[in-house]
């Protein structure tokens, strides 16, 4: 399939969801094909090691149920400090909640609760078992979620005669504040004599500039700063399982690859084990888990077998470069070893490397 041999830049311009081409682009300026699984217990050392592995990853996956600490506040909480860690370090936020229920129950559980996933989540996942009806429930939600946060709510105030505005998006904007406050103050004297409320539409953020800007901080360490991603929200079908044994079989994942097509402009690609791309204008993205490397003082070619709990694991050559998927994903690898970010940096090169081979 010519998605083996394109490579992240060019795909970056032909493909159709927003948000996986931003992520090509990311991929492509950060040299990096990389997706931390953050299985931490606390939010502390979530947020610690994300800061710290930030630089050598393009998706920081979570499973923010197996966190204690959460923050849920929607201004202040864990979502928008990861939120903030993500547009420094540039990388998407992928919360692995494997969605597998009834439409209307997926949707919900997307969009509320404590965690209201949708706000601070630019990927996520679902567990097609109960059918496609899953993935269009989803579709829906991020849909209607999408055309609220291209909307901003503007309401005049006219207050004796005289009308003032106020932005809500605007928030830094002292002066508009006074105008509220005094607006409020004379209506309490029963002055106001009309309020209005007026929404605004606002361009979609359709293709962002992704530039990388080099800042020196006081200390000479560099810090790259990202364009914000689009607000397009991007879902992944689990397609096929790392792990042994697993019911995934052929026909669950053409099921899954027939229910991508049909919405294209919300499944970004899938969970797999190797590329499922196989008709022309197929151009999914793919992640795998099971991922590891043999420890570095073993001889090349050792491969690590598994974890005792069925989980099996694979090299990112033989991810990568011959089952032709575009970014590894790795947990335990990475932040069970002495140094995660030096280890971030083998898995980044290892993986970088078997792309290049396989696109040249
Ligand atoms: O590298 P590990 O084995 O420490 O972690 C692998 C991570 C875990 C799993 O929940 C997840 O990847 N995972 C998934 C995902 C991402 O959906 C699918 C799968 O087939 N196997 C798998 O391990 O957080």
């Amino acid at each position: 399939h010519s998605t083996l041999k394109g490579t992240f830049a060019q795909r970056s311009k032909t493909v159709t969801h927003p948000l996986t081409a931003y992520l090509f682009r990311l991929m492509d300026l950060k040299a990096s094909n990389l997706c931390l699984s953050a299985d931490v217990a606390t939010a502390r050392e979530l947020l610690s090691i994300a800061n710290r592995v930030g630089p050598f990853i393009v998706v920081l996956k979570t499973h923010h149920d197996m966190v204690s600490g959460w923050d849920y506040d929607p201004e202040f909480g864990t979502g928008k400090k990861l939120s903030a860690l993500a547009r420094k370090h540039g990388f998407l936020i992928f919360e692995d909640r494997k969605f597998g229920d009834i439409g209307n129950t997926v949707e919900l559980q997307y969009t509320s609760g404590s965690a209201k996933i949708i706000e601070w989540a630019h990927i996520v996942n679902v567990n097609m078992v109960p059918g496609k009806a899953s993935v269009t429930s989803l579709a829906n939600a991020a849909k209607k979620w999408e055309e609220r946060s291209h909307y901003s709510v503007k309401t005049s105030v006219s207050v004796g005669g005289r009308s003032r505005g106020s932005n809500e998006d605007d928030e830094d904007d002292e002066d508009d504040d006074e105008a509220d406050v005094a607006a409020t103050s004379e209506g309490r004297k029963g002055s106001i004599v009309s309020v209005t409320t007026v929404t605004h539409q606002y361009e979609p953020a359709v293709s962002p500039r992704l530039d990388k800007t080099i800042l020196e901080e006081d200390s000479g360490e560099s810090v790259s700063s990202f364009d914000e991603p689009p607000s397009d929200r991007g879902l992944l079908i689990l397609a096929q399982m790392s792990s042994e044994g697993n019911f995934m079989d052929e026909r669950y994942t053409n099921a899954c690859v027939e229910a991508a097509r049909e919405h294209k402009d919300f499944v970004m690609g899938f969970v797999s084990q190797q590329s499922l791309n196989t008709l022309p204008e197929d151009d999914f993205i793919h992640m795998t888990p099971g991922c590891q490397l043999p420890p570095e003082e073993e001889e090349e070619g050792t491969e690590v077998k598994g974890d005792g709990k069925g989980q099996q694991y694979n090299t990112p050559q033989k991810l990568v470069g011959i089952a032709g998927t575009d970014i590894v994903i790795v947990g335990r690898g990475i932040l069970k070893a002495g140094d995660p970010q030096e280890e971030a940096e083998r898995y980044r090169s290892a993986a970088w490397k078997a792309y290049t081979e396989r696109v040249r």
